[in-house]
C-alpha cells in the first residue's frame, strides 16, 4: 500500500465538536419531522437513532473536515487528498446492488429497497488504517446481518464477497496506464464476521449522507480490521463457499492477508503495527498511540478467532 503524503490534513477549516453536536441535534430533529432528505429518504431519516450502546465509543470524534479530506479511495487517486478533490464526479443515484451466489433471494436491489424497513443507527467507531493512522468516525448505518438475513443465505454459504463500482468514466483512478490495483476493488469476510453485530453497512456519517469520498452511497464498516477491509461504493454482495479474493491480497499477498485483523503484534513486512497516529491530534510530532488488539474490539470479536494462529492467518 502506498504511503501517501502526511501533510494533507487540514486543520484550518474545522467543525468544533460543540457545533457538530448542535447541528446533529438539529439534523436528528429535522429528520424526525421529515424535513431532511439527506439520508436516502425522509422516511429513512426519521428512523435514524443516535444509539448509545456497547457499539459506540465515547472517544473524541475526529473533525468532519479531517474525515472528509484525508481518505483512501484509490478509484479517485492514491494521494490522501485525491478522493476529496475528485470523488464529486461519481453519480450515486440511482444505485443498484446485485445480490447473488448462495442465497434464496438473489436480485438487483435498489438502494431504497435495501433501506426499506431498516432502522438507521449512529455508531461511533475507531477506525485504523494499515498505514498507521486512525480516526474516530460517527457512522450512520445498520447491521449487515440484518440485510443478509433478508436475502436468506443458503446453508452452504461460508463467506461474503463484496465488489465496488467499476466506472472509469467517473473514476479517474481507473483510467490511464499505471493503475495501483486491479479493478473492481473487491473484499471479503467470513460469514461469521459478516454476521457479527459490529459489522455495519454505512449510508452516512456525522448525521448526514455519506460524502462520495467516504464511499457513497453504501460502504462496509468492519472496525476491528484494517481500513482496507471496509470497502466503499458497493455494487455487489455475493454469498460464496470459498474464501473470496481481496484487492490488496491480489496486489501483494505477502503484505496483506485475508483476515487483516488489527494486531499490534503482527507487523507489516515493511513497518511496525504497534502504534498509530490519531488524525487531528497535533500533526506529525505528537505522541503516537499504542494500537490495541482488534483495534480495541477484542472483547466482542476475539472469540471468532480462538482456534486460529493469527500470525499465520494475518
Ligand atoms: N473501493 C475502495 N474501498 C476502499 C478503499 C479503496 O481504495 N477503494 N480504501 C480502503 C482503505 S485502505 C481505507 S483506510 C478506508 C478509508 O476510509 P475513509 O476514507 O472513509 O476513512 O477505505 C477502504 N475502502
Ligand atoms: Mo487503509
Amino acid at each position: 500500500m502506498l504511503i501517501g503524503k502526511t501533510n494533507g490534513v487540514k486543520g484550518s477549516e474545522i467543525t468544533p465538536p460543540d457545533v457538530y453536536l448542535r447541528r446533529r441535534e438539529f439534523l436528528l430533529g429535522a429528520a424526525a419531522m421529515g424535513l431532511l432528505p439527506a439520508i436516502a429518504s425522509p422516511a429513512q431519516a426519521a428512523r435514524l437513532q443516535a444509539a448509545k450502546s456497547q457499539y459506540t465509543t465515547d472517544e473524541k470524534i475526529t473533525l468532519l473536515d479531517d474525515i472528509t479530506a484525508y481518505n483512501n479511495f484509490y478509484e479517485f487517486g492514491t494521494d490522501k487528498t485525491d478522493p476529496a478533490a475528485n470523488a464529486h464526479t461519481l453519480t450515486t443515484t440511482p444505485w443498484t446492488v446485485k445480490i447473488d451466489g448462495l442465497v434464496d433471494k438473489p436480485a438487483d436491489y435498489a438502494l431504497e429497497d435495501i433501506l426499506k424497513g431498516i432502522t438507521l443507527e449512529e455508531r461511533v467507531y475507531r477506525m485504523r488504517c494499515v498505514e498507521g493512522w486512525s480516526m474516530v468516525i460517527p457512522w450512520v448505518g445498520f447491521p449487515l446481518a440484518e440485510f443478509l438475513k433478508r436475502v436468506a443465505p443458503q446453508s452452504s454459504a461460508r463467506y461474503v464477497a463484496f465488489e465496488t463500482l467499476k466506472r472509469p468514466s467517473e473514476m479517474p483512478g481507473q483510467r490511464g496506464i499505471l493503475q495501483p490495483l486491479p479493478w473492481p476493488y473487491v473484499e471479503g469476510l467470513r460469514l461469521d464476521e459478516a454476521m457479527h453485530p459490529l459489522t455495519i453497512l454505512a449510508v452516512g456519517l456525522y448525521g448526514e449522507t455519506l460524502p462520495n469520498q467516504n464511499g457513497a452511497p453504501l460502504r462496509l464498516v468492519v472496525p476491528w480490521k484494517y481500513g482496507f477491509k471496509s470497502i466503499k461504493s458497493i455494487v455487489r454482495i455475493s454469498l460464496v463457499d470459498k474464501e473470496p479474493p481481496t484487492s490488496w491480497n491480489l496486489q501483494n499477498k505477502n503484505e496483506y492477508g485475508f483476515y487483516s485483523n488489527v494486531n499490534p503484534k503482527v507487523d507489516h513486512p515493511r513497518w511496525s503495527q504497534a502504534t498509530e497516529r490519531r488524525i487531528g491530534e497535533g500533526g506529525l510530532f505528537s505522541k503516537r498511540r499504542e494500537t490495541l488488539m482488534f483495534n480495541g474490539y477484542g472483547d466482542q470479536v476475539a472469540s471468532l478467532y480462538s482456534k486460529q494462529d493469527l500470525t499465520a492467518d494475518f
